[in-house]
C-alpha cells in the first residue's frame, strides 16, 4: 500500500455512494504506463495509473497516481464540472519528492466576486481550513500568476513528516472532498447565457494554466518521453480544449 493509495480508495468510495458515477474514457496507452528512474542499484519502475468517471454534473473526475518507492509518491486529482455548472473545481496535488512532501488542496474557484465566495468559501469549509491551517505549516511561496487560480481555503503545505500525510492530511482530505460533493449535489443548472459564457472563459483559463505550468512535465518527460507526455497532459489531464473540438 502506497502513501496516497488511502486517499484514492477513500475518494472512489465516496463517490460511488454518492454520485451517479460512469466511467470516462481514458485514451488508449494511458490508463497505465511504466517507466524506470535512477540507474544502477538506484533503479526504480515508475508506475502510473489514470483513474477517470464523469457523472450528470461533472464533466470529467480524474487521477493521477505515481508509484515510484518512498521517494517518489504522487496523487493528482482534479474534478471538472460541466460547463453549465458555477461550482468550482476540486484539486487535490498530493506530491512526494525524495526532498520531502508537498501538498496543494482546494476548491478552486471560476470566479473572485463576493457572492462566489459566499456560496462556496464560508461557513464549515472556513472553520476546517483555519483548524487545519493552524496546525500545518505553510507551503511558502508560489508562483504569483498561480494566487488567481486558488480560494480562501486554499490548504498548502510541506509537512516534515510522512504520519502528518497519514493523518492530518488525509483528513482534509475527506472533509473537503465531502464539502465538495454536498456542493455538487446543492448545484442548480445556469442557464443564463452569459452567465454560461463567463463559465465557459473561466474554465478555458484554469485548464490552459494547468495544462501549459504543469510541474509535472519534467517528471513525466523524463519517465515516459516528451510525445507521451504533451499527449497525457492535453489529450487526458486537461482535456477540455480538445473536447470542445470534438463537441462544441
Ligand atoms: N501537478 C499537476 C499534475 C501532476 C502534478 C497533473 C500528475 O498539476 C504533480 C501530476 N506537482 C506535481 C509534481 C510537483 C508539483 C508541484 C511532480 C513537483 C515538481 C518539482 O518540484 O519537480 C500546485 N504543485 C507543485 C507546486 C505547486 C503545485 C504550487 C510547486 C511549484 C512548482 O514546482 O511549480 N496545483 C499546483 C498548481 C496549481 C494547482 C501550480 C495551479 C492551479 O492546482
Amino acid at each position: 500500500m502506497t502513501l496516497y493509495q488511502p486517499f484514492l480508495d477513500y475518494a472512489i468510495n465516496l463517490m460511488q455512494e454518492q454520485l451517479s458515477l460512469e466511467p470516462y474514457p481514458i485514451p488508449e496507452g494511458f490508463e497505465q504506463k511504466q517507466g524506470t528512474m535512477g540507474k544502477g542499484i538506484k533503479e526504480t519502475t515508475v508506475l502510473t495509473t489514470s483513474y477517470a468517471y464523469k457523472c450528470p454534473k461533472l464533466r470529467q473526475i480524474r487521477a493521477a497516481h505515481v508509484e515510484g518507492g518512498n521517494s517518489l509518491q504522487v496523487l493528482n486529482f482534479v474534478i471538472f464540472p460541466e460547463l453549465n455548472y458555477d461550482l468550482p473545481f476540486f484539486g487535490a496535488d498530493l506530491v512526494t519528492l525524495p526532498g520531502g512532501h508537498l501538498i496543494a488542496l482546494d476548491l478552486q474557484p471560476l470566479f473572485h466576486d463576493e457572492l462566489y465566495q459566499q456560496k462556496y468559501y464560508q461557513g464549515s469549509l472556513l472553520s476546517i481550513f483555519t483548524n487545519l491551517s493552524e496546525q500545518l505549516p505553510w507551503g511558502g511561496d508560489f508562483p504569483d500568476e498561480a494566487k488567481s487560480f486558488f480560494s480562501p481555503v486554499f490548504l498548502w503545505t510541506r509537512p516534515q513528516q510522512t504520519e502528518i500525510v497519514e493523518t492530518l492530511v488525509l483528513e482534509a482530505f475527506k472533509q473537503y472532498l465531502q464539502t465538495y460533493l454536498s456542493y455538487v449535489e446543492q448545484a442548480q443548472i445556469v442557464s443564463d447565457r452569459q452567465k454560461q459564457l463567463e463559465i465557459l472563459a473561466a474554465q478555458k483559463r484554469y485548464v490552459n494554466y494547468r495544462a501549459t505550468k504543469d510541474p509535472a512535465r519534467g517528471m513525466f518527460t523524463r519517465l515516459y518521453g516528451e510525445e507521451w507526455t504533451e499527449e497525457y497532459i492535453h489529450g487526458f489531464l486537461f482535456d477540455l480544449e480538445r473536447q470542445l473540438l470534438v463537441f462544441p
